[in-house]
Formats: structure tokens, C-alpha cells, sequence
């Protein structure tokens, strides 16, 4: 097995993590801006949006982070996905979340502030993000205030991998954030998981 990304992509670490998780073995391939630009045909005959991470299985090619986690899963026939239908719907609520709402919010704060690429200076799409993100994380915040574990509760599920990623990069913000003291001690318990310190350093912010 192969997956195509960078390390310092968050939804590549999402299948990095998890495939560590389940002890697989696979050889990782660089790809992704500025490494090497997945805007080439070679690339895009894989995946035609240009992103990663993508995961080859012999001659099955698969893009999505979260359908690849999905994938890996039941391919394995285990992993961190609980067999309990409400259990695993409230699991894809807060990966489908983490998707189409946290990540998007975050995603100018994120290349301003945390990774610095040059070009992402606008002070107004700077505030607009953080304002965004702010108010997701708010709502993390508040649904770990009964100080579960995870967010489902005792289980850790696929998506503590996203959220979880995603709260790590709320820390590693360069500048004021608001306090979300929850969020932070989930993730502290988060990173005592040996595949989860892996990819939550500031090596690879
Ligand atoms: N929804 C996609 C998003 C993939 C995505 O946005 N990937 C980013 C990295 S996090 C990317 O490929 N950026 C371009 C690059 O690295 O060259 C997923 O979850 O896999």
C-alpha cells in the first residue's frame, strides 16, 4: 500500500495516524505544495483535484481522507469505528463536521498564522477565519465541558483523529486565541496515544 501526501498536511496525517493505529505497513510517497506540486498529469490521472493524500492498494486508488479511513477500517475488518449503529452515526457527524465546517474555518488562519506561507497577509480574511474557527471550536469546546474523554464519550473513534489534528493546530496558532480549556485537555489526553504524538509535534506544525 502507498500514500501519497506530505507530513504536514492534516489530512494526510489523518491516514498516517490511523494506519499506525491499526500497525499497518505502507510506503509513503512525497506529494504536495512545495515539496512536489500534485498539479502534473501523473498526479491528477490518480486524483483530478490535485490534493492530498491518496492511498494506492495494489491497483485501487482512493482520495478523501475520510473515505480512505473509512477504507482502511474495513478492509482490516477492525479499528476505531464502534459497531453500534447511533454510535457510529454521531462518529460520522462530527468527521463530516470536521470536514465541511472546522477545517474550512480554519484553513486562512492556519496558512497565515501556523504554516506562514507567504501570500496569506490579509488582516480582514485573518479575522473573518479566526472568528470562524473560534466559533467551531466553541462548540468543541463546550460539548467536552463534562470532561469526557473522547468524543463519543470513553471511545475513541475515527473522529478524534480529525478534530483532534484540528485542535492541535488551534494551539499552534502564532498570536491570541481564545482560552478553550476543554478542547486543550482532550487533546492533552489525545497525545498520550504513541501514533498520536507522532503527528501532533511542532517539528511539523
Ligand atoms: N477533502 C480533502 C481535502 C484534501 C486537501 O485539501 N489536501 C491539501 C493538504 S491538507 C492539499 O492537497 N493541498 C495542496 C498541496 O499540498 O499541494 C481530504 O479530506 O482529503
Amino acid at each position: 500500500m502507498k500514500v501519497l501526501g506530505r507530513v504536514t498536511s492534516i489530512n494526510v496525517r489523518k491516514v498516517l495516524w490511523l494506519a499506525d493505529e491499526l500497525g499497518l505497513d505502507y510506503e509513503p510517497e512525497v506529494w504536495g505544495k512545495p515539496d512536489r506540486d500534485p498539479n502534473v498529469p501523473e498526479f491528477l490521472a490518480l486524483n483530478p483535484n490535485g490534493l492530498v493524500p491518496v492511498l494506492i492498494d495494489g491497483d485501487f486508488v482512493l482520495w478523501e481522507s475520510h473515505a480512505i479511513m473509512h477504507y482502511l477500517v474495513e478492509r482490516e475488518g477492525r479499528g476505531p469505528v464502534p459497531n453500534d449503529l447511533k454510535e457510529r452515526a454521531i462518529m460520522n457527524q462530527w468527521l463530516d463536521w470536521q470536514v465541511s465546517d472546522l477545517a474550512p474555518s480554519a484553513t486562512y488562519t492556519v496558512m497565515a498564522l501556523v504554516r506562514k506561507v507567504p501570500g496569506f497577509d490579509d488582516d480582514h480574511r485573518i479575522a473573518q477565519s479566526l472568528s470562524g474557527w473560534t466559533r467551531h471550536m466553541r462548540i468543541l469546546d463546550a460539548h467536552l465541558a463534562d470532561g469526557r474523554e473522547h468524543l463519543l464519550g470513553d471511545t475513541f473513534t475515527l473522529a478524534d483523529i480529525s478534530v483532534g489534528l484540528q485542535v492541535f493546530r488551534w494551539t499552534m496558532v502564532d498570536g491570541e486565541v481564545p482560552d478553550m480549556p476543554n478542547a486543550l485537555t482532550y487533546l492533552d489526553r489525545l497525545m498520550l496515544r504513541p501514533a498520536a504524538a507522532k503527528y501532533m509535534t511542532t517539528a511539523t506544525p
